[in-house]
């Protein structure tokens, strides 16, 4: 008989938590993602934990203390994997960030395929494994968050540990002749078949994966079909299912109706004389196809003069990976094509393009969202894009529209309600914002009704309930289908 689940274990390569040192020491504060949030709840009612890296190579009593602390508020441990910088150069930086982020994402001549850092990136999953092996106990239900730690599984076998494991890859799974192109293909792929549950974004992510699968070992047959299905390998199987992720639909919603909030909205569009806004929020990264948007706006503005001085486009670029080199010629590329589209259109008491290279604080982002009559969501490639509910489920008055890339995860699910485009076709989104920024207020309503109502039945914990039963399910019988 199977061991009934105890607590929920989740790894992920950072801990939930911001950690800061000033002229006072060390701060710790807790982490505000969506993913945090759904979570915590899960832990705390579980008496789980959470294992992962603390962003820092310092260690000492002073961070023991700061992470006790936590334990006894949030009512889930913390449990750190120390790691030198080194390890941090080549699992992180190396082959997390400049061969699975690239390669995931379709854009395969960004890759640098060093073999040093497969190797670090192997011996920091050990490290990790290590700790999930001495800290958990064989009742836990082993929750591995992405692309980081794909050799969880792999390594707790060869120890030798027996632990109920579940994983969950947060960005896409690219196509076979891409995967393909991955050195050490053979060995990544068969490693993720080591886990129990094998979780992705989106069905097509799923038949990516099962594609390389085929290709690689074809020894596995798939069997079952729907959102969930048991592969076969022969002497084991598991299972691989997609599980959109989402937002915690009520905490957006309600902060954008706080009268605090609704005035930040409206004193931003007050600022902007009632222009039209366009919005675009990302973190500053070359997957989100922030340079193409800022084009399709000149486009835009070149293509149709009648809305020269009735229009804002607001860009939000959170400051990501400042370090890298790609990441800093691109911001340097986008505050041009800012410079530019500026220097082409504005005239006195109009800017067209409002650029922010900064974090919003939480209300202030969500102003943004409730104060914008289109969210302009157009990543290259994007496992889910959280933006693109967010802006939704803060459209609380239900007139605003969503122009959503055809190639985000969130499109499967959106398709029907959102404007969708191509994120390389400048003239196509031009063409699209041109149509939504006149679409009748009663067509606008109705696509945005829907869209809302279905961020809102589809939000984060439900998606946490949904992946924790199939992995906890006996049989897929014991598990009701999630909606993809
Ligand atoms: C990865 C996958 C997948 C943005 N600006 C501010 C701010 N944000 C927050 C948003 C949103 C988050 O950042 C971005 O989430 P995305 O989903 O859009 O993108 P990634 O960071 O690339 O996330 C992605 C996700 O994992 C989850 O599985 O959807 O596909 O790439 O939540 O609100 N937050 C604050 N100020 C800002 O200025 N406070």
């Amino acid at each position: 008989m199977e061991p009934a689940l105890k607590r929920l274990v989740v790894v992920s390569n950072r801990l939930p938590v911001a950690l800061r040192k000033d002229e006072d020491g060390w701060k710790l504060k807790q982490g505000s993602g969506g993913l945090v949030t759904a979570m915590a709840p899960v832990l705390k009612n579980r008496g789980g934990m959470w294992i992962g890296w603390s962003g820092t190579s310092d260690s000492g009593a002073e961070l023991d203390g700061l992470m006790d602390d936590f334990t006894e508020e949030a009512g889930y441990e913390l449990c750190t994997v120390p790691l030198t910088e080194e390890d941090v150069d080549g699992y992180y930086y190396g082959f997390s960030n400049e061969i699975i982020w690239p390669l995931f994402h379709d854009l395969q001549s960004r890759c640098r395929f060093h073999p040093r850092y497969w190797r670090t990136y192997l011996d920091v999953n050990f490290k990790f494994a290590e700790v999930v092996a001495r800290r958990s106990s064989p009742e836990d239900y082993i929750w591995i968050q992405d692309y980081h730690l794909m050799h969880q599984a792999f390594f707790l076998k060869s120890m030798g540990v027996r632990r109920n494991t579940g994983f969950f890859l947060h960005i896409p799974f690219p196509p076979p002749d891409i995967f393909m192109k991955l050195p050490w293909r053979a060995k990544l792929i068969q490693a993720l078949t080591e886990f129990d549950l094998v979780g992705f974004q989106t069905v097509q992510d799923r038949r990516n994966f099962v594609g390389s699968l085929h290709r690689l070992m074809p020894e596995a047959r798939v069997e079952g079909r729907g959102a969930v299905v048991t592969i076969n390998m022969g002497n084991r199987s598991f299972r691989a299912g997609a599980f959109p992720i989402s937002i915690d639909y009520a905490q957006f919603s309600d902060m954008a109706a706080r009268p605090d909030v609704v005035q930040k909205a409206f004193d931003l569009k007050e600022a902007l004389r009632h222009r039209k806004i366009i919005l675009g929020v990302d973190r500053l990264d070359y997957t989100k196809g922030i340079p193409e948007r800022i084009r399709s706006i000149q486009t835009l503005l070149r293509r149709y003069p009648d809305l020269k001085g009735k229009v804002n486009f607001i860009q939000i670029a959170v400051p990501s990976r400042e370090e890298v080199d790609e990441y800093k010629e691109l911001r340097t590329e986008i505050e041009q094509l800012v410079g530019r589209v500026n220097g082409e259109y504005s005239f006195p008491g109009w800017v067209p393009v409002h650029y922010h290279y900064r974090s919003l604080p939480h209300e202030d982002l969500v102003a943004y969202y409730a104060a914008a009559d289109v969210g302009l969501v157009t990543p290259l490639r994007d496992g889910m894009n959280l933006v693109a509910k967010e802006y939704c489920a803060c459209n609380n008055k239900g007139d605003g529209v969503l122009v959503l890339s055809e190639f985000a995860g969130a499109a499967a699910q959106l398709q029907k309600h959102a404007y969708l485009v191509n994120p390389y076709d400048v003239e196509g989104i031009a063409k699209a914002l041109h149509r939504a920024l006149y679409w009748p207020i009663e067509e606008r309503k109705a696509h945005m009704t829907r869209l809302r109502e279905q961020i809102r039945r589809g939000n984060i914990f439900r998606w946490v309930d949904s992946f924790l039963r199939a992995g906890i399910a006996k049989s897929l019988d014991d598990f009701p289908e999630a909606d993809t």
